[in-house]
C-alpha cells in the first residue's frame, strides 16, 4: 500500500518538475485555443497517471501490471506534453519530434495491454506480444521518415498503414484476436472488443492528420492549428479513456474473483 503510494507521488513530482522551456518567456495567451487544449490535455494526462498507479493497490495481483502499464503511458504522455505545450505557445509550431518520441514509448506499451489481458486470463504466446510490438514499432518508424523528410510522403504512408493493418489483423483475425473473443470471461470479452475497436477508430485520427496535411498537396501549416487541436483530444481517449476500459475490467473482475 505504502509502496504504491510513494510510487504514484514520485511519478507526480517527476512530471511537475519536468517543464524545461518556460524560461523562453511566453506565456498562454487567452485566445490560444491549441495552446489551451495542450494544457487541458497535460493535465488530464497528470490525473490520470495518479489514478491508475494509486488504483493497482485495488485490484488483484494479475491485473496490477495492465494498471501500471496505464499509468506508465499517461506519465510518459504527460511529460512530453509539457515539452510540446511549450514549443506550441513559444513558436506556433507543431511540436512534431516530441510528438514521435512519445508515440514511440506510449504505443507499443498501449498495443502490449492487449497481451496483458490476454496473459490475465489464460496462456498467451510470447508471438502475440513480439507481433504487435513490431507491428507499431514499424508504423511509428515510417511515420516518422515520412514527416522528417528522409523518405517520400507517399512511400513512408503505405509502409506505416501496413504496419497498422498487421496489427489490427492480429487483434481481430490472429491468435490475439481468437483468444480475446472466445477463451476470456464475458466482461474480459466485451473490454477486449472496446479496446481493439479504439485502435481501429480512436487511433485513425493519426493517418487521417498525415494524409491532410502532407498528402493533399495544400500546405502542412494551414491546417496545423486544427490538427493540433484534434491529435490533443484524441489522446483523451486513447490514452486515457483506453486505460479507464482496463482498470474498469480489473476492478470487476477483482471484485468478482475471476
Ligand atoms: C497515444 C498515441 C497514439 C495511440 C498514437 C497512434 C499513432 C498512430 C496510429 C499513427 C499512425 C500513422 C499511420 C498509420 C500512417 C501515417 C503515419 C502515422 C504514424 C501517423
Amino acid at each position: 500500500m505504502r509502496k504504491y503510494s510513494l510510487m504514484a507521488l514520485s511519478a507526480i513530482t517527476a512530471v511537475m518538475s519536468s517543464p524545461a522551456l518556460a524560461e523562453g518567456g511566453k506565456n498562454l495567451e487567452q485566445g490560444d485555443f491549441v495552446g489551451i487544449s495542450f494544457w487541458f490535455i497535460s493535465m488530464a494526462l497528470v490525473a490520470a497517471t495518479a489514478f491508475f498507479f494509486l488504483e493497482t493497490q485495488r485490484v488483484s495481483g494479475k491485473w496490477k501490471t495492465s494498471l501500471t502499464v496505464s499509468g506508465l503511458v499517461t506519465l510518459v504522455a504527460a511529460t512530453h506534453y509539457f515539452y510540446m505545450r511549450d514549443v506550441w505557445v513559444a513558436t506556433r509550431n507543431t511540436p512534431t519530434v516530441y510528438r514521435y518520441i512519445d508515440w514511440l514509448i506510449t504505443v507499443p506499451l498501449l498495443i502490449t495491454e492487449f497481451y496483458l489481458i490476454l496473459r490475465a486470463v489464460g496462456k498467451a504466446s510470447a508471438g502475440i506480444f513480439w507481433r504487435l510490438i513490431a507491428g507499431t514499432t514499424l508504423m511509428l518508424i515510417f511515420g516518422y521518415v515520412g514527416e522528417a523528410g528522409y523518405l517520400s510522403v507517399w512511400p513512408a504512408f503505405i509502409c506505416s498503414m501496413l504496419a497498422w493493418f498487421f496489427v489490427i489483423y492480429e487483434i481481430y483475425l490472429g491468435e490475439a484476436g481468437k483468444m480475446g473473443t472466445t477463451q476470456a470471461p464475458a466482461a474480459v470479452q466485451s473490454a477486449y472488443k472496446v479496446m481493439r475497436a479504439i485502435v481501429v477508430f480512436g487511433w485513425a485520427v493519426y493517418p487521417i492528420g498525415y494524409f491532410l496535411g502532407y498528402l493533399t498537396g495544400g500546405n502542412p501549416a494551414d491546417s496545423m492549428g486544427t490538427l493540433n487541436i484534434v491529435y490533443n483530444f484524441a489522446d483523451l481517449v486513447n490514452k486515457i479513456g483506453f486505460g479507464v476500459i482496463i482498470w474498469n475490467v480489473a476492478v470487476s473482475a477483482t471484485e468478482s474473483h475471476t
